[in-house]
Formats: structure tokens, C-alpha cells, sequence
């Protein structure tokens, strides 16, 4: 993929990510410094342009995940207009996390962005972290090294940058916000998220969850879990409950392994993009991440982007006085 990321002001498109309600309207409104998200309830996608800094800034508004408000289907046609909306892809995903209710929040929101935009998109991904000004420095330290945290960020090869959306977000802030996205998209080589071929289609993807990308999706969300959503669905399928017959999952996951074995070439066979999954993407996109590496394989430890941000995690972490 050539690369576009070139000169001094190169144009940025970036999509906003998080769960329903973390901030990601408010962001864009920061960030573009103009009130044109609808702060609220998003329901679609939405592009905005803007010059930020003398450089092209197309942001898009998604809704967020577990929008209680819209299906999973509506969930995901929205996730792909996002990408229309920027096309030729973006460059930067920006996770936006709430820290308010980052501990108690149990979500499996590395799952969402893999289940929509597939493995690919995880080196495009950026954690930002806003409400930390409610916290005090001790407090934020203890987050963003808890093992939680850890986690998530492993999946972006520790990428995150913190800010405030709604005071103290000023030129500065934003200055260095592209900051890291500029270093970011330069370990990219300048390249952009593409998912290359468009989501094939919901039906199809059922088709093929019981062949191929099933088991080894299957297996990985339950290596990386232990998550109550992937619990409650393998427990779904199986359908019985984990505590009452804990052999019922890998049970399971032989069955569905058996029958793809059975079923694997004769999809290959009919398939018209053999090797590609449920959305489109590589059958391998979940389950692993990084370079290779499963989740739990990754390193856990944070690398802030900024270089003014590599001293140890209590010191110079923050932007945000
Ligand atoms: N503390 C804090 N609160 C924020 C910040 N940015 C937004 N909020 C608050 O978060 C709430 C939701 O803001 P929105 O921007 O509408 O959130 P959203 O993610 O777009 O919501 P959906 O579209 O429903 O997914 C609002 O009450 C905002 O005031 C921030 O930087 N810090
Ligand atoms: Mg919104």
C-alpha cells in the first residue's frame, strides 16, 4: 500500500471508537474545536472536516459499542459506513476510554473492534484516555499500570495518549494528540487502515462460523477471556451452563472442529474469497494479535507515544495538568 502519510502537514482521517457514552461526540467537537457531533445518543456515523493546525482533519463519529439502542447488524453497517465515510481508510482508530468507569467496566471492547474491523485494525488503534483530571496522580497511576489496563493496551503495542474533552483541551493538548498519531501512523510506513474487501454478508458469515473461522475464534476468545460475554455465548451454544458441566465447552469446540475439517474444503471449494471471514477479513483475524502473538503472549507493559512521555508511568504520563 503507497504510502500518502507525506510531507509536513499530511491530511489525517480518524475514527472514533469506544463504548455508547464514553466521550467520542465530545472528542470530535474538541478535537475539530467546533460543536458538529451531536453530543448524546449517536445512532450513525457521521464525517466532520476541519483544519486543525493548517491540516486536513476528517474525524468520524461512530455509535458506540453496546449501543443497547441498535442491533448488532444496524451496530455493524454503521462500523463499515465509518470506513466509507473515510475512504481510502483511516489512519488512525482512536479507542476513546472513559477512566470514570474504566474499572467497573467489564466489556470486552478488544473483541468489538476485532469482530468489526478484524485483527488489522489493532496497529492502527490508539487508546485515548479521557476523565482524568477526576482522579488524582497516584490514582492514575495505579490505572493505566493495573493489569487491566496492561491488557488492553497490549493489543496497541501500548499505545495511549490522555485528554480532556471538555476543559483544559486547548491547542496544546490537541498539538500533541496528533503528535502521537503522527508517530503512530510512521511506524505504520504512512499506510492507512484498509480492510481491503467489504464485509460479505451476515448470512454467509453464518454459514461459515460453523466451518472454518469458528473453532479458532471460539478458542481464542476463550484463551483470552475468561470474559462473561464469551462465556454467556459459548455457554449459549453449548447450552449448558460452564459451572454445571465444565467439560461442555471443549466438548464443543471438537465438535465444531470435526465438522470443519469435514466441511473446510468443500467451502474452500464454493467460497468465491477462500480464507476470508465472516466480514471479509483473513480467517485468522481473530484469535491473535500483534505480530503474530496471542493476547496473552503480548507484552504487558504501556509504552506512552510521546517522547516526553518515556519516563516512568507516575511522572511524566500526563498532558493534562
Ligand atoms: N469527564 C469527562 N467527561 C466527558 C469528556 N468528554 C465527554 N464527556 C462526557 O461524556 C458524556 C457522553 O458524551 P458524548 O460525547 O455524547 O459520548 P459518546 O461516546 O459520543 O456517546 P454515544 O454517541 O452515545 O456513544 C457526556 O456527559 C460528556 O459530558 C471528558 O473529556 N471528560
Ligand atoms: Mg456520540
Amino acid at each position: 500500500m503507497a504510502s500518502a502519510y507525506e510531507g509536513n502537514k499530511p491530511d489525517v482521517r480518524i475514527v472514533l471508537l469506544g463504548v455508547c457514552g464514553a466521550g467520542k461526540s465530545s472528542m470530535g467537537n474538541a478535537i475539530l474545536d467546533e460543536d458538529v457531533f451531536k453530543e448524546g445518543r449517536t445512532r450513525e456515523s457521521e464525517v466532520q472536516r476541519g483544519r486543525v493546525e493548517g491540516r486536513n482533519i476528517s474525524i468520524i463519529d461512530t455509535p458506540g459499542f453496546f449501543n443497547t439502542h441498535l442491533t448488532d447488524e444496524e451496530l455493524q453497517k454503521e462500523m463499515m459506513k465509518s470506513l466509507d465515510l473515510c475512504s481510502p481508510g483511516p489512519h488512525v482508530f482512536l479507542l476513546i476510554i472513559n477512566l470514570e468507569n474504566f474499572t467497573d467496566d467489564h466489556r470486552n471492547i478488544v473483541q468489538e473492534i476485532l469482530e468489526s474491523f478484524g485483527e488489522k485494525a489493532l496497529k492502527f488503534t490508539m487508546v485515548l484516555f479521557i476523565g482524568k483530571e477526576k482522579f488524582s496522580r497516584r490514582e492514575w497511576t495505579r490505572i493505566i499500570t493495573s493489569e487491566k489496563a496492561q491488557k488492553i493496551l497490549s493489543n496497541f503495542k501500548g499505545r495511549f495518549h490522555e485528554m480532556n474533552s471538555k476543559a483544559e483541551c486547548d491547542l496544546k493538548h490537541v498539538a500533541k494528540l496528533f503528535k502521537s498519531i503522527d508517530e503512530m501512523v510512521k511506524m505504520n510506513r504512512g499506510q492507512h487502515y484498509s480492510s481491503e474487501i467489504k464485509p460479505i454478508s451476515q448470512r454467509q458469515e453464518k454459514n461459515e462460523r460453523v466451518t472454518q473461522g469458528e473453532p479458532k475464534r471460539l478458542e481464542a476468545q476463550i484463551n483470552i477471556d475468561k470474559d462473561i460475554k464469551t462465556k454467556t455465548k459459548v455457554e449459549r451454544m453449548t447450552g449448558c451452563k460452564q459451572s454445571e458441566d465444565p467439560d461442555a465447552v471443549s466438548r464443543y469446540l471438537q465438535k465444531v472442529k470435526a465438522d470443519a475439517s469435514v466441511g473446510q474444503k468443500t467451502e474452500a471449494e464454493k467460497s468465491p474469497n477462500p480464507g476470508l471471514n465472516s466480514k471479509g477479513f483473513r480467517s485468522n483475524v481473530i484469535g491473535s494479535v500483534g505480530e503474530g502473538k496471542s493476547i496473552s503472549q503480548t507484552a504487558s507493559t504501556a509504552v506512552p507515544l510521546d517522547s516526553d512521555r518515556t519516563a516512568p508511568l507516575s511522572g511524566n504520563v500526563s498532558h493534562v495538568k
